[in-house]
């Protein structure tokens, strides 16, 4: 099974029907994986179960076809009836000790965290990999803290020996700076799902994360 590894350098894309340009979620997802995506999470804030259950199905079809590893925002029943990869869940979400005695020992667990307290605690929750965000300020998310900036991040990067990402306004002209401040993957929605070009967006932010870890 795919897991993200302590380490892993990539980028972490996020889907979102609502930045998707009205393409299905077929084709936004094909080319993000056909562009080399290794991680894809789920993520859709207004739609009926039975919907979001259709849509997993497909994806985790067509990430187990690219070997690449699936997440589901929120939805444990979701993850766990088509065998995902992995839950990721918010501080206000179900909370991660009874995420795990739903899922088990093998499916991945992910936390969103915005301040060290929440990242120190994330561990003995039992974390598998830690959200660290919003780095920059976004539009994607409704319910958004204040962006953390660089502070945070260079903390985590600092402190934390948990796999983490980096997430919230991430784009192309900036993840250098993400990258150069400790990120070693970053999540990325709008600008990945909402560009035209999809595949020619994933170079350029692999690029230009790649010339940030270069220093
Ligand atoms: N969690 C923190 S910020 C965010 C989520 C899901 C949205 C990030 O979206 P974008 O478009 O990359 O700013
Ligand atoms: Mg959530």
């Amino acid at each position: 099974m795919p897991r993200i590894l302590p380490g892993e350098t990539d980028i972490y894309a996020i889907t979102d029907s609502r930045l998707s340009l009205g393409r299905p979620l077929e084709e936004v997802a094909s080319a993000l994986l056909g562009a080399g995506v290794r991680i894809l999470q789920y993520r859709e804030k207004c739609f009926k179960g039975g919907e979001m259950l259709e849509e997993c199905r497909l994806l985790r079809r067509l990430t187990k076809e690219a070997g690449a590893c699936f997440i589901v925002n929120d939805h444990i029943d979701i993850a766990m009836l088509v065998k995902a990869d992995g839950v990721h869940v918010g501080q206000e979400d179900l909370p991660v000790p009874e995420v795990r005695s739903l899922v088990g020992p093998d499916v991945i667990i992910g936390l969103s965290t915005h301040e060290p307290e929440q990242a120190l605690a994330a561990r003995g929750l039992g974390a598998d990999y830690l959200g660290v965000g919003p780095i920059f300020a976004t539009q994607t998310k409704e319910d958004v803290v204040a962006p953390v900036g660089f502070d945070y991040l260079d903390w985590v990067a600092a402190n934390i020996d948990l796999p983490f990402v980096a997430i919230g306004g991430i784009k192309t002209h900036n993840i250098g700076d993400v990258a150069r401040h400790g990120a070693h993957c970053c999540c990325l929605v709008s600008e990945l799902v909402g560009a035209p070009d999809i595949a020619a967006s994933v170079r350029a932010v692999r690029e230009a994360m790649a010339e940030g870890l270069r220093g």
